[in-house]
């Protein structure tokens, strides 16, 4: 099907200059810190800016790095950029070595760029860069940062750069390497094409009010949740994440006040924000406004979002509204979105057979092999999706391959980086995704990601998978356990099932939790894991998802032997393993 008329061919264009003046965008920053903001003040604002940017020395083909927490200040920068031609790069300001080191790594990838950050950041890297010995590559940063607050924003409103709609609008970094960042080259038609599909495939109307609480580094929050509400005329709300993180209950709470008829987390969301219900069960909440809650971004539980439903549904949640949605940077954002309104799908695939190139068993949903996977719907307006074989030739529907994309929306490379853009683009255009998915009953499912597939006892697993069956056990929670794969010192080239579990007391307190995981995982799945250890930090991107590679590679590195010699005589209880 091909995409609804793009209303607009830039981004640039899609900032109106002029419009009824009740669409808003809602800045939440705390629970009585609401400000909203007309699209058409963002647009006065961000012209303001970016004459204090031209008058810098600031040119049309910069690169300008968002490294900014604050919202308000992010988006007014963002759009100035847009506005003046010059590439916006947002990077999160995350919290780990691992995430600052990556402003140094981007920053590095540009002949000429820029940093928007504040004060208060920039003070943390300065000590950053002290501590980790890069004081010169932060004294090369020092020229080119631009400080909130402290650009003069009182002189002529700056001029418009006419943008041409295969010019680049911005580059969006994935948020999972940071060692080796990879900029997502992203062109004013691949954003502008990706935003007319979202509308027409989850049928928004300008009476939509949305609700975010994803960061606006990340994909979902900026093109999803910001410019395609500001293309589209939607009023909608911005939340701070770190509001979300810490008070969870705030976020329905804002739904409800607002009427919010969109809102959308990726599938720990809704455990976070059940775990402080459940606990404090509050009061008031009224949902019956909400349409559809987008969930993607990262494997989605068909019994969490079960769970999440019938719980708010004496809120007045409809049960058709949750929106199962696969995307990723390299497509803009979206893929694959279901029908609007149709009840949640999910399907039993015999986990023993989950190899690309095998067709996939139907289970019914109480056998023990049975993995319940969720139905993802079909490529959204305009985009083509593919399953292949490791050849990139077409298989059957039914059969597993690598999920393959094409059209107006996907990337056409990465920044800079011509090994990754043809290892991952075809020269017929279709990209690979790096997932693994196939396609039951027309509609997409994914498996998991290619480079986290477990392969142990001659057969791959999924780790998303295996860690949905070690959350049975009491004590181990969504998003605090991790499956992985990982070299074994031992079995020449072979690997060994190892599990980490989030755990911050002490060792012999973990052995029964230990030995209960076990034992469940060997009785679902007859699987003998390895190890299971705990772990004191997961290792999670800015936007949330799990980095399984990162904990594979420390353990190979022999970063875990002393607590694995500690806890070994703890869990030998022959009696736990059949
Ligand atoms: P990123 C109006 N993944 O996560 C709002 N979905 O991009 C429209 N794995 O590049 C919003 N099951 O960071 C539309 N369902 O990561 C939103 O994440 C459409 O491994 C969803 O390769 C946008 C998600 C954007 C995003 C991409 C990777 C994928 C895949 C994983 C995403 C998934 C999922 C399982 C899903």
């Amino acid at each position: 099907m091909p995409p609804s008329e793009s209303r607009f061919e830039t981004l640039s264009a899609a900032l109106p200059a002029n419009q009824r003046d009740d669409r808003q965008l809602l800045l939440i920053d705390g629970e009585d810190d609401q400000r909203a903001l007309s699209f058409v003040e963002l647009r006065r604002r961000a012209l303001r800016l970016l004459g204090a940017l031209q008058r810098k020395g600031l040119k049309a083909g910069d690169a300008l790095i968002l490294f900014v927490n604050d919202n308000e200040r992010f988006l007014e920068m963002f759009w100035a950029g847009v506005l003046g031609g010059i590439v916006p790069v947002p990077i999160a300001v995350g919290v780990s070595d691992e995430h600052r080191r990556k402003l140094f790594r981007v920053f590095a990838q540009f002949e000429r760029a820029w940093i928007f950050s504040d004060a208060r950041t920039l003070e943390r890297m300065d000590a950053f860069a002290t501590a980790q010995g890069l004081v010169d590559a932060y004294a090369r940063m020092q020229p080119q940062t631009l400080q909130a607050g402290a650009l003069d924003v009182t002189g002529a409103p700056g001029l418009e750069h006419t943008a041409a709609p295969d010019d680049t609008a911005f580059i969006q970094y994935s948020s999972g390497s940071t060692r080796d960042p990879k900029g997502v080259v992203l062109t004013h038609r691949n954003i502008t094409a990706n935003i007319a599909s979202i509308r027409q495939a989850a049928q928004f109307t300008d009476r939509d009010v949305a609700l975010s609480w994803m960061p606006l580094t990340h994909d979902m929050g900026l093109i999803g949740f910001h410019l395609h509400m500001i293309a589209g005329g939607v009023t909608h709300a911005v939340m701070r994440t770190e509001l979300f993180a810490r008070r969870p209950l705030l976020w329905l709470a804002k739904a409800t006040e607002l009427r919010a008829t969109v809102l959308c987390s990726p599938n720990f969301g809704y455990q976070h924000y059940l775990k402080q219900y459940e606990a404090k069960h509050p009061q008031g909440l009224d949902l019956s406004a909400v349409r559809l809650v987008f969930n993607g971004a990262e494997p989605i539980s068909a019994e969490l979002c079960q769970r999440f439903l019938q719980t708010m549904q004496p809120h007045g949640l409809r049960a058709d509204s949750m929106f199962t949605v696969y995307g990723l940077a390299e497509a803009s954002l979206a893929v694959t979105f279901p029908k609007p309104g149709c009840a949640l799908g999910i399907v039993h695939l015999d986990r023993a057979a989950l190899s690309v190139g095998q067709p996939v068993r139907r289970l019914s949903a109480d056998a023990p092999q049975a993995a319940a996977l969720v139905r993802l719907g079909t490529g959204v307006p305009g985009t083509e999706v593919r399953i292949a074989d490791p050849e990139r030739a077409p298989v059957a529907d039914g059969v597993l391959g690598h999920v393959l994309i094409k059209g107006d929306n996907v990337t056409r490379g990465y920044f800079r980086d011509e090994t990754s853009t043809q290892a991952a683009i075809a020269a017929d255009g279709w990209l690979d995704t790096g997932d693994l998915g196939v396609v039951v009953d027309g509609e997409l499912v994914i498996a998991g990601r290619t480079k986290d597939v477990i392969f142990v006892s001659g057969q791959n697993w999924y780790p998303h998978d295996l860690e949905g069956i070690a959350e049975q056990v009491e004590g181990v929670e969504t998003n605090k356990v991790v499956a992985v794969g990982a070299r074994a010192a031992q079995a020449e080239g072979g690997e060994e099932l190892v599990v980490f579990v989030l755990h911050r007391g002490d060792v012999a307190a973990f052995a029964p939790t230990a030995r209960e995981l076990r034992r469940v995982l060997n009785q679902q799945t007859g699987l003998q894991v390895a190890h299971v250890l705990p772990v004191t930090r997961i290792p999670k991107t800015t936007s949330g998802k799990l980095q399984r590679h990162v904990l594979a590679r420390a353990f190979e590195a022999g970063e875990f032997e002393a607590v694995r010699a500690e806890l070994a005589p703890l869990m030998d209880t022959t009696a736990d393993v059949p």
